[in-house]
């Protein structure tokens, strides 16, 4: 089933179900090569959100500022490539949406623990502002925040569960949204974490 959020934004309830074993092989051959880290951001803060990449480009925080990279930082190396399931997965999900011909060059993996929050931001690093980006949830649940486009504009709590997906694009895609803590919790594929893959297009 699908909720809409927006003219442009959608959920997909458990629309990753059926690539979830796949993908959770594919993120232990990308974290084998790129582990999840603890990036600072420009202001000296260190991240709540550990993060890793896959695909041509990665996003990337430290002292100087927020940007896409083709290296991971801390290994030198391109970023692993995005999985075939990856792909197949986020195009499926924009088509879903009304977004046809999707093909992403970039995948943010980020892994919260219990605690764990992402405030308040838009994401406005990509060249690309049009694009949709599709959001995975898996592992624990956690409360997504669907603002509008100023930081102040009221809010809109979406809980989210394993196999839900989010895409949001167009006119919606460069709204305020952030996750609230992460609730304790042990998961019965993941443990205590929650995991979230966002697809773009940067390029
Ligand atoms: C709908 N990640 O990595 S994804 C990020 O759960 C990020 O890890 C969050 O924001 C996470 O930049 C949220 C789901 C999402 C994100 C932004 C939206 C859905 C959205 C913006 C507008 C509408
Ligand atoms: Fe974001």
């Amino acid at each position: 089933t699908r909720t809409p959020l927006a003219a442009q934004a959608c959920v997909l309830h458990g629309f990753a179900l059926p690539f979830v074993d796949e993908m959770l092989a594919d993120v232990r051959a990308i974290e084998a090569a790129s582990p999840f880290r603890h990036l600072v951001t420009p202001g000296g803060h260190v991240m709540q959100v550990a993060m890793t990449n896959c695909g041509t480009f990665g996003w990337c925080s430290d002292r100087r500022g927020y940007r896409y990279d083709r290296l991971d930082p801390q290994s030198g190396m391109p970023w692993p490539s995005m999985p075939p399931a990856f792909l197949r997965l986020a195009a499926d999900a924009a088509g879903e949406a009304g977004f046809d011909g999707y093909v992403p060059d970039a995948c943010l993996i980020n892994r919260y623990a219990p605690g764990t929050q992402l405030s308040l931001h838009q994401d406005r690093d990509e060249d690309d502002r049009i694009a949709p980006i599709v959001s995975v949830s898996l592992g624990l649940p956690a409360t997504f925040l669907f603002g509008g486009f100023a930081r102040g504009d009221k809010s809109v709590r979406v809980p989210l569960q394993h196999g839900d997906v989010v895409v949001w694009g167009g006119v919606d895609r460069m709204r305020f949204h952030g996750v609230l803590p992460v609730k304790p919790g042990v998961h019965e594929l993941l443990g205590e974490r929650r995991i979230n893959l966002t697809f773009r297009k940067v390029r």
